[in-house]
């Protein structure tokens, strides 16, 4: 028998789901989507389960993505069905996970990005690791960030949230904390004791686990991230950035020049937009967003460029719209 995508069990008070396609970095597909709404509707109203924990299996990732490439397929089948139930079932596990009556805990110990941000960024307790890596990188495929981000980054302090979601920047266990994505850093070494606690006494011992932060690496940037990306157009961001004459601002504008020019521009929209719905209102608008992007020439070959063939060497269209 093939081995389940989602490894499910209950250890004492405490439900357990493991994402286990090691091999992709356990990124989500159909099938784990369902398997992990099934599992927490079942557990939603059992008394003997106090919290769900959620992780990743293998070394390197809790949840790099989503299956972006049976996307890219289908968008190019013209199969629009598809598209549409995958980023529906995810949106609204999404939404389950924000509103769960329970804690839910994601232990996240390698990467997590798009899709792995959005089953652990809803939940009340979110771990990091050493090992972790968290980013919405979808501009550089010429998607938008998603999964519920435009509810999430307009709300993290400053343009932080803007800066993440148009540059792909990848944090830190630490700087996930210190930027509002993570709640707790807790070492790697001490997972096994804490899932034992977590088994034995609940959630409230995860503050006895968790660490002291170093200092969080952009706050030397803090200022520029707010004062150029502030503006209020992707040309004005990139103005501001070229005005500033810094090492950092110079590396900040060649990292956009890299990502599709109308992906900044449909993503820097839905950020500003995101400010002012609800996480509902941003999933509803998020829906009607993906189903556009993923037909534009730029969505295809982002994804071509960056997980199809790697050859990271994109060739975007002019800017339009989605
Ligand atoms: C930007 C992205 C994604 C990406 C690479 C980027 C993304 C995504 C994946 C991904 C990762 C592992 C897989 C997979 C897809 O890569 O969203 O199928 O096994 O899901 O540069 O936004």
């Amino acid at each position: 028998m093939e081995e389940a995508s989602v490894i499910v069990d209950v250890q004492g008070r405490v439900a357990h789901l493991r994402l286990n396609r090691p091999r992709t970095l356990n990124a989500l597909d159909m099938g784990m989507i369902r398997a992990i709404a099934l599992a927490l509707a079942g557990w939603r109203d059992n008394p003997v389960i106090h919290a769900v924990v959620i992780e990743g299996t293998g070394e390197r990732a809790f949840c790099a993505g989503g299956d972006i490439r049976a996307v890219r397929d289908a968008a190019l089948s013209g199969d629009a069905s598809v598209i549409r139930e995958f980023f529906t079932d995810e949106y609204a596990l999404n939404a389950a996970i924000a509103g769960y009556p329970k804690p839910y805990v994601a232990l996240i110990d390698g990467f997590c990005m798009g899709g792995g941000i959005g089953v652990s960024v809803h939940g009340q307790i979110r771990i990091a690791t050493e090992f972790a890596q968290f980013a919405m990188p979808e501009t550089a495929i010429a998607l938008f960030p998603d999964v519920g981000a435009t509810h999430v980054l307009p709300r993290l302090p400053g343009q932080l949230g803007l800066f993440l979601g148009l540059t792909g920047h990848r944090l830190s266990g630490t700087d996930a904390v210190h930027a509002g994505l993570a709640t707790h850093y807790v070492p790697r070494a001490q997972l096994p004791k804490l899932r034992r606690a977590l088994a034995r006494d609940g959630v409230a011992v995860v503050a006895g686990f968790a660490e002291a932060l170093p200092p969080f690496t952009l706050a030397p940037h803090r200022e520029a991230i707010d004062r150029c990306f502030g503006h209020h157009s992707i040309e004005a961001i990139e103005a501001a950035l070229a005005a500033e004459d810094t090492d950092w601002a110079r590396t900040t504008l060649a990292t956009l020049s890299n990502m599709s020019p109308s992906s900044l521009r449909w993503s820097f929209d839905i950020l500003r937009a995101g400010a002012n719905r609800t996480l509902t209102q941003c999933l509803a608008a998020e829906l009607s967003l993906v189903q556009r992007v993923t037909r534009h020439p730029d969505f295809a070959e982002g994804v071509r460029a960056m997980v199809v063939d790697k050859d990271r060497a994109p060739k975007w269209g002019p800017i339009s719209g989605p």
